[in-house]
């Protein structure tokens, strides 16, 4: 595989396609052992718009990951309880892509976990990625790769691309709109036309991987047929040095494959007391 022309295209366009790297037998795998921590893992964390929540504080425990009315939930981090969320996201041609795009090795900031279109309207990653262990890393080298457990379409709402987008100046959602993400959205839609930068559907096929460069313009598309699934897997990552070093107590970098993740430590005994103290108040 001649990484350097996959890269120059990346950079040209702002995302790039790996055709069937993920075999059918790791896409199960994984999502086996995301339908067990979902079943067991009480620390298992979901984000649904701003709000994120432990799986044993949920009546009933995470219940459906969509409902009617209400945002899309992802689940973040199930790297801490699947290893095979690692060998997806730290898979050979992932880490050989993304080292010859930052110039090192790649360190995993984060995941979220799909099960449906998160029918998010069009935003850039770049200041939306606030990884714990280092807030301050370098933003030029954030990149995403989104994994296509199934195939998407436009009834499971396949996600929308704005190619090029990633070369002009944006609005910020923090500063520029007050965390108001509908105007934030709106403004962002307008400055794509006024640039004549027209959307792309990306029709992926099961085990197709999509590379985003951080602050490629991206949405996910609206689900046509209500109750379609479309399970994904998006991991981002960023240059975060070699190896790299945690700004965060609870957060210890390991390397996985040619790259590195971080694990989450045990929080220490008074800071558990503090914490169910906190949930008990609603804190
Ligand atoms: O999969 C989707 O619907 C969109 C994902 C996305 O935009 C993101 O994770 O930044």
């Amino acid at each position: 595989m001649d990484w350097g022309a996959a890269v120059q295209d990346f950079r040209e366009k702002g995302y790039y396609v790996l055709k069937g790297a993920i075999s059918e037998k790791l896409r199960e795998a994984f999502w086996g052992e995301v339908r067990g921590a979902v079943a067991g893992e009480p620390d298992l964390r979901l984000l649904e718009g701003n709000r994120i929540t432990r799986n044993a504080d949920r009546d009933p425990p995470f219940g459906p990951l969509r409902q009617e009315g209400k945002p899309t939930s992802r689940i973040t981090d199930i790297e801490f309880f699947s290893e095979k969320a690692l060998a997806l996201a730290l898979h050979p041609d992932i880490t050989a892509f993304l080292a010859e795009f930052q110039g090192t090795k790649p360190s995993l900031l984060q995941t979220l976990t799909y099960a449906y279109s998160s029918e998010q309207g069009a935003h850039s990653d770049r200041y939306l990625v606030n990884p714990r262990q280092k807030p301050g890393y370098d933003r030029d080298t954030l990149a995403a790769a989104w994994f296509a457990i199934e195939a998407s379409s436009d009834e499971n709402g396949a996600l929308i691309l704005w190619p090029g987008s990633h070369k002009i100046e944006k609005p910020r959602l923090d500063l520029d709109f007050g965390d108001d993400y509908t105007a934030y959205t709106e403004a962002l839609s307008a400055l794509l036309s006024q640039n004549q930068i027209k959307p792309v559907r990306f029709y992926a096929e099961a085990g197709d991987v999509l590379f985003w460069h951080g602050d490629l313009v991206h949405a996910g598309g609206p689900i046509l047929k209500e109750g379609t699934s479309r399970r994904s897997f998006v991991c981002h990552y960023g240059d975060l040095g070699d190896p790299p070093k945690s700004e965060w107590w609870q957060r210890k970098a390991v390397p996985y494959g040619d790259g590195f993740f971080f694990r989450r430590m045990k929080a220490s005994p008074l800071r558990k007391a503090r914490n169910a103290v906190r949930r008990r108040l609603g804190g």
